[in-house]
């Protein structure tokens, strides 16, 4: 797939009707600071449109974005980041929750964890939730330019037994490096034209 156009669509703060709804969505999880705001730029080749921030814990909000007109890439607020106050990390996880319960068009969720780290506690219980609500979903392990390939070939085997997934449903990408970003696009292609089949 080409992305010839991406565009922001609107933040919400709770799950609501938003113009464009119907289209398929493929939404990113992650703990905050994993890289989901810059897999979205590296997708969509706009290094301005998802705020990127070294600092964790920035995008409290669910972002839409609207690839070629045709469906959406959603940011979810990441979880997972340590100084938040108890109440903020109920809110999050709500939010998060709400939307994956409520979004009728969600084809998959991409589930990133950082190349370098096995998988936390938290990112385990969101792998089982997706199980759970047969939600599809692929493994993305994010910064793979911070790790030589010898590297790579011994923490992709980690993150598959800390999530109970195979090598095969976990994909290697970088930000930086632009790698892995074709076999992403390819992949939700893929379920953007099942989905046409479908509805
Ligand atoms: N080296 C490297 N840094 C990355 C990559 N992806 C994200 N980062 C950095 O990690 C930090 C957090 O990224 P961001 O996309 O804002 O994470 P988010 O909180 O999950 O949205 C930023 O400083 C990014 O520049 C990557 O593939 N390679
Ligand atoms: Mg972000």
């Amino acid at each position: 797939m080409i992305v010839k156009k991406a565009r922001f669509v609107q933040s919400l703060s709770a799950f609501k009707p938003f113009p464009g709804q119907g289209l398929p969505e493929i939404a990113m999880v992650g703990k905050s600071n994993v890289g989901k705001s810059s897999l979205i730029n590296s997708l969509t080749r706009n290094s301005r449109l998802a705020r990127t921030s070294s600092e964790p814990g920035k995008t409290r909000l669910v972002n839409l974005y609207m690839i070629n007109e045709a469906f959406f890439l959603v940011d979810l607020p990441g979880y997972g980041f340590a100084k938040a106050s108890k109440q903020e990390k109920d809110r999050w996880a709500g939010m998060i929750e709400g939307y994956l319960q409520q979004s009728g068009h969600l084809k998959r969720v991409l589930q990133l964890v950082d190349i370098r780290h096995a998988p936390t506690q938290d990112d385990q219980m969101m792998v089982e939730y997706l199980r759970h609500y047969d939600i599809p979903f692929t493994v993305i392990a994010t910064k793979a330019d911070k790790l030589s390939k010898a590297q790579r070939g011994k923490s992709i085997p980690v993150i598959c037994r800390t999530l109970a997934v195979q090598p095969w449903e976990v994909l290697t990408h970088s930000s930086k490096e632009d790698l892995g970003r074709d076999a992403l696009l390819e992949l939700i292609e893929k379920d953007i034209s099942d989905s046409d089949i479908k509805d």
